[in-house]
């Protein structure tokens, strides 16, 4: 779950986006409730078999002003965690989920050095307040999809479209990560320190186009592999055409990593156009006829396990840190469950260290640009009651869970 998606009422940039009319899908508003339900939230997922329990803390909610801490905000997700805890769920705190508070991004924009310090500032706070049950830390969610839609194509908060400013931006963000394990690993004896990825399948429209198919080696270099590149290497170099580089160079970043997180869903199919104006487009598919989810996506779990060994060359423990689907009616999902933890059965026999699984979502949320209208819950929301209810795959889900038996979840490394 993540903080602005299902907790409600939280003034941040992301809200102001919305009175703005930048979303398509209405304002998130109350959500799904679970500022006030999260206990009922870590209840619903113990029973339904879950050993741990992925959650965001909310920036805008402890550093409402800045510089200034909303000691009772932090006091309410420790306590969420001493819950998680007592029901034997794992916490996996992530730090940013994509939303800032209403000051950051005029006084300590990612595209300035002044947003690494007020970013381990917070983390700092977070840890110091979360204390030793919150071992398990994915730092950053999908800082390469923020850059990508608050930068470079101004669709989300901040809202810039430059190429040199993402590209900085980016460059911060791995910077704050960084700062953010060292404060983290102060506070916390033992955190397991880790990033989650979003990795997206690719594939050529036309299978055997050679331009199609040095697309999709352009995307999956550019999409997949720069945070890759930059975990692994410290350094990274990465080209999206026809105007876009981004390099950079963060020699600690190795060290201060884990575990890898993978937010794996779908596949997009690229189309070599050249036409000047474009150089390709990308479209979901349903070549293998599964029918596509309720936001368009393809159903394709034989993605999946191609970037779990593109994930594991790193040499880390991997978490599948998202899987999911939007599916109101509820038809799909027990199969793409199945579908899904069948890779992960295969990962682990081909001996890939993946260490765990996190589905998206516990229950329906707000989602984004797109509103109420996908639906990716075990549990359905009624929007008026805030009621959760179990969906009919969530047995599904009880099922696979008591039957997957991950390895524990990553430690500290060389502890
Ligand atoms: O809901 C989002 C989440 O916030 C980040 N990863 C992808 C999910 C589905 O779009």
């Amino acid at each position: 779950m993540s903080h602005y998606q299902v907790e409600g009422n939280d003034p941040c940039d992301w809200t102001d986006w919305e009175s703005a009319g930048r979303t398509r899908g209405g304002p998130c508003g109350r959500a799904a409730g679970s500022w006030e339900r999260y206990e009922e939230d870590a209840e619903a997922a113990a029973s339904l078999g879950a050993n741990a329990f992925r959650f965001s803390v909310s920036w805008s909610r402890v550093e409402p002003r800045k510089g200034k801490f909303d000691e009772a905000a932090l006091e309410r997700y420790a306590r969420l965690v001493v819950r998680l805890d007592a029901l034997g769920l794992e916490p996996v705190v992530t730090l940013l989920h994509y939303t800032h508070p209403r000051w950051f991004h005029a006084e300590t924009p990612w595209t300035s050095t002044a947003s690494v310090d007020a970013f381990a500032r917070f983390a700092a706070r977070t840890a110091r307040a979360l204390g030793p049950k919150a071992r398990c830390w994915t730092v950053l969610n999908e800082p390469l999809v923020l850059v990508l839609g608050g930068f470079l194509d101004g669709q989300v908060p901040p809202g810039i479209a430059s190429a040199s400013d993402a590209a900085r931006a980016l460059d911060h963000l791995l910077a704050a990560h960084e700062a953010a394990a060292a404060q983290i690993r102060a506070a916390v004896p033992g955190a397991a320190i880790g990033v989650a990825h979003n990795m997206m399948g690719f594939a050529p429209e036309r299978a055997r186009n050679p331009f199609d198919r040095a697309l999709v080696s352009v995307a999956n270099r550019f999409y997949n592999q720069t945070l890759l590149d930059a975990f692994g290497e410290g350094r990274w170099s990465a080209y999206l055409p026809p105007f876009t580089r981004f390099a950079g160079k963060r020699p600690g970043l190795p060290a201060s990593l884990d575990f890898f997180g993978v937010n794996f869903y779908s596949r997009l199919h690229l189309r070599f156009l050249g036409d000047g104006g474009r150089i390709g487009s990308f479209a979901y598919r349903d070549p293998l006829g599964r029918g596509l989810t309720d936001n368009g996506w393809e159903v394709v779990p034989e993605a999946f396990l191609p970037l779990l060994r593109q994930a594991a060359s790193l040499g880390k423990p991997l978490l599948v840190t998202e899987n999911g689907l939007a599916d109101a009616a509820d038809t799909k999902r027990a199969a793409f469950l199945e579908f899904h933890v069948a890779v992960l059965q295969a990962a682990e026999a081909e001996g890939l260290p993946v260490h765990g699984y996190l589905h998206w979502s516990l229950v329906d949320n707000y989602e984004w640009l797109d509103g109420w209208e996908p639906r990716f819950g075990l549990l359905e929301l009624d929007r008026e009651t805030l009621a959760r209810r179990e969906r009919p795959s969530a047995r599904t889900f009880r099922r696979l869970a008591s039957g997957y038996l991950g390895r524990p979840l990553p430690s500290r490394q060389g502890r």
